[in-house]
């Protein structure tokens, strides 16, 4: 079981260039959240939603991890699968820098979800071309992604690995959404100690043992030698 457990949010890709949700004061690229970032905005307008996909995993192919997400890979080659890093970010730099043992709790931008038989798949070229299900053909592909009202993936995995760990580090997230938010209380609760690592104070920063101001791709190399 993992000892030490990394919740990073947006904050920690905002050095390679990927828009946070809080810079663009709750707009995602020109866009309200409850119209893109739920299943009601789905079944409203598919069309606007997948284009805000789209664009975002076009966004992802022109950027690299930061310092940040190399500093937590390198921390893993030397802990193993003692260091969990469970991620809100969608995109895919901490496995680009190198990490294994990640949790995308609030899903992938590269996988897609079909709705008819609930198997995900990469989203890929080939998927681009034929968007029909891999698995059951049924043409009713979705971005495998976590919207508001929805329920995380992976949440005992995550839960009991918070209750075993002796160490629970934050990065880059405002503390703004649940039930990531509630982590580092959680943690505290069951023993471990608590660091947060964040450009400004968050919401949830009165919770943690210790909190660092800075940029993600300064302080997190700082921390982990
Ligand atoms: C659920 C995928 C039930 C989509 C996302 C009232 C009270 C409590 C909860 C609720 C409530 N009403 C509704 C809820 C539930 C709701 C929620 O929390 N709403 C909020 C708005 C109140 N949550 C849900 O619906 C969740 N599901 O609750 O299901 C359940 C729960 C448990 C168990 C079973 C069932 C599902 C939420 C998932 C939504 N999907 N993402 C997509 O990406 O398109 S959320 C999305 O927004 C992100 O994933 C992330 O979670 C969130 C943004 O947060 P951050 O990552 O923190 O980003 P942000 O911009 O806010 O902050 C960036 C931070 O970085 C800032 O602090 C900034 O200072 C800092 N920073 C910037 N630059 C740097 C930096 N730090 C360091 N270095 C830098 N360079």
């Amino acid at each position: 079981m993992p000892q030490i457990v990394v919740l990073t949010g947006a904050g920690i890709s905002a050095e390679s260039g990927i828009a946070t949700f809080r810079d663009a004061d709750g707009l995602w690229e020109g866009h309200h959240v409850e119209d893109v970032a739920t299943p009601e905005g789905f079944a409203r307008d598919r069309a606007t939603v997948q284009r805000f996909y789209d664009e975002r995993r076009a966004a992802l192919a022109t950027v690299e991890p930061n310092a940040a997400h190399r500093a937590l890979a390198e921390l893993e080659e030397t802990l193993g699968d003692a260091l969990l890093v469970v991620t809100q970010n969608i995109d895919d730099l901490h496995e680009r820098a190198g990490s294994k043992n990640v949790v995308h709790m609030h899903g992938e931008l590269r996988k897609a979800l079909c709705r008819a038989c609930g198997v995900a798949s990469p989203w890929d070229a080939a998927l681009e071309a034929e968007p029909d299900c891999p698995g059951c053909g049924v043409a009713d592909l979705r971005p495998d992604v976590v919207w508001f009202g929805e329920v995380p993936y992976e949440m005992d995995r995550i839960t009991d690995a918070l209750t075993d760990a002796s160490l629970f580090v934050s990065i880059g997230t405002s503390g703004a959404v649940y039930p990531a938010a509630g982590f580092v209380q959680h943690a505290r609760r069951h023993g471990a100690k608590t660091l947060e690592l964040n450009l400004e104070p968050s919401e949830g920063s009165v919770f943690f043992h210790e909190a660092r101001q800075g940029k993600a791709g300064e302080l997190v190399p700082r921390w982990v030698r």
